[in-house]
């Protein structure tokens, strides 16, 4: 069977891999390959830092209305054809159709107008004194690398792109190898909104080579990076002594602190979202599951009972609620934690096994939605990112107790609180070590907010002004008097 082949994309034209040598790209609901990837590697990144130099000189003159402009035009372009990327989108990741429909690609045409209407608007600082008039000059870096995860693939990639684009950067991009097809997808958009060659290059590979190249290349003076903590340590140890900026948005391990004044069924149908969405593969689930004393065994016994409703297969399926994990060495090392919280004294309520749909999807990479109860806060099920349908519970009594579960984790990238006690949520959301917090939500997003984690979840903010701010430095000019 020939395979369709997923090239890199570099000054404004597809692209074969010099090296010649392709990866195999799996459908996870499936198990099967169904597409060969291009494996870039550090000359194939050479050539597309050299094209985005090139067109830096003149793409970061143009005045920022052309480029608000070509931002608008992409996401036409994408929502002339958001069915093609839904299912792309769904068929790369294993993820319910309705899910990459309802909400991620959508979010991606957004992701596009928003900081194209958001840089159009943007003005600069200026101080006036007897001494002079100071004007600070945001300059963008000229050439930018990004890398994102395989999550939430093209989401992500865009939530870099469109900011670096609308002040005026150049980019070499990396999608994950995971999930490369939506991301070729975008430089077709890129062709037919006649965004100038080298403007956008989308380097396909994988992370140690054709990542590494990238974060290395002195070409590239800024890094945005999504993905794992430990791969942002290693793209920061790389970065640091070539002097170039850096954003990581990393890893979580999100505590859910539910007291006994909640909205209990409101509370009850977000938390299996926060739980499960994604097959948890999202790094805002609330993997830590907390509950006040007096309700537990109610919410347990609703949770549980909810979970083992939930549909897991065919993402085509519309019924389907979740679908496969991204990979098999992903599916192992999901099973492999469930299994350690086991011989850690955790009792496994629901889930805990692989999961074989009949069908077409016999094959693919499935884990039940997993519920463990019984866990100290020290195992390795609640302080270790396990990135899949698995949530710990356990209860707590007091406000200062639920503070401290949440906060003992080397992690701190978000966090929900449900209670209807406003004093309780400011006093406990303050307290809260993350850089979100959601009081009787989950996932309610306003792009224009800052968005980004503490401790080792991550360093720098995206969205809203940080999001632009990120990629430009300032310059101060002085006319003195
Ligand atoms: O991500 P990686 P992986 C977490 C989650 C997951 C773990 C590892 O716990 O199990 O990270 O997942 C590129 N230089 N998250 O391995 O390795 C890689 O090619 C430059 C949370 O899939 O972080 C890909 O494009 N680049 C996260 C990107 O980094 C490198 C979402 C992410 O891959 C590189 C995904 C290197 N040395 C995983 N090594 C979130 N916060 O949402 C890899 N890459």
């Amino acid at each position: 069977m020939s395979v369709s082949r997923i090239c890199s994309f570099i000054n404004g034209e597809f692209s074969q891999p010099l090296s010649g040598r392709w990866l195999e790209n799996h459908d996870p609901a499936t198990g099967q390959v169904y597409s060969e990837v291009a494996d870039s590697n550090a000359d194939d990144v050479a050539m597309a830092v050299e094209s985005a130099t090139a067109a830096s000189a003149k793409w970061s003159r143009v005045h920022v209305d052309e480029r608000s402009g070509f931002l608008h035009r992409m996401a036409n372009s994408l929502n002339a054809r958001l069915d093609a990327f839904v299912q792309a989108e769904s068929r790369d990741t294993g993820k319910p159709v309705w899910l990459a429909r309802d909400f991620e690609i959508p979010r991606v045409v957004q992701n596009f107008r928003f900081f194209a209407s958001l840089v159009a608007g943007a003005g600069g600082e200026s101080y006036d004194s007897p001494a002079g008039l100071n004007v600070t000059h945001q300059v963008p870096w000229g050439v930018g690398g990004v890398i994102s995860p395989w999550n939430l693939p093209l989401y992500l990639f865009s939530w870099k792109i469109a900011p670096a684009l609308a002040t005026g950067n150049c980019l070499v991009a990396k999608p994950s190898e995971l999930t490369p097809m939506t991301a070729m997808m975008l430089g077709e958009v890129c062709q037919e909104v006649g965004l100038p060659p080298g403007v956008l290059n989308i380097l396909q590979g994988t992370g140690p080579t054709t990542g590494q190249a990238i974060v290395e290349h002195p070409g590239v003076k800024a890094i945005s990076f999504t993905g794992g903590t430990k791969t942002g340590a290693t793209i920061a140890s790389t970065a640091a002594p070539l002097f170039k900026k850096v954003s990581l948005e990393l890893g979580g391990k999100n505590p859910n602190l539910i007291f006994a004044d909640c909205d209990f069924h409101k509370m009850l149908a977000t938390t299996i979202r926060s739980s499960f969405q994604n097959s948890g593969q999202v790094c805002l689930c609330g993997s830590r599951i907390y509950v006040e004393r007096s309700i537990y065994d109610r919410f347990l016994e609703a949770f549980v009972s909810a979970v083992q409703q939930l549909k897991v297969g065919d993402p085509k399926d519309p019924a389907t609620k979740m679908g496969p994990v991204i990979s098999k060495p992903h599916q192992e090392k999901i099973l492999g934690a469930i299994h350690q919280a086991v011989s850690d004294g955790g009792t496994v309520l629901c889930g805990g096994m692989p999961i074989q749909p009949e069908g077409r999807c016999s094959n693919g990479w499935f884990v039940s939605p997993t519920i463990i109860t019984g866990m100290n806060q020290t195992c390795a099920a609640n302080q270790d990112e396990i990135f899949g349908p698995v949530v710990t519970v356990q209860p707590f009594s007091t406000d200062d107790e639920a503070v401290s579960l949440a906060n003992q984790s080397r992690y701190g990238l978000s966090s929900t609180v449900w209670t209807s006690n406003l004093n309780r949520a400011m006093n406990v959301s303050q307290q809260i070590e993350s850089g979100v917090v959601w009081i009787n939500g989950w996932l309610v997003r306003d792009l224009r907010t800052p968005f980004g984690g503490m401790k080792q979840s991550g360093v720098g903010r995206e969205g809203g002004w940080e999001g632009l701010k990120f990629w430009t430095q300032e310059k101060n000019i002085c006319f003195c008097n």
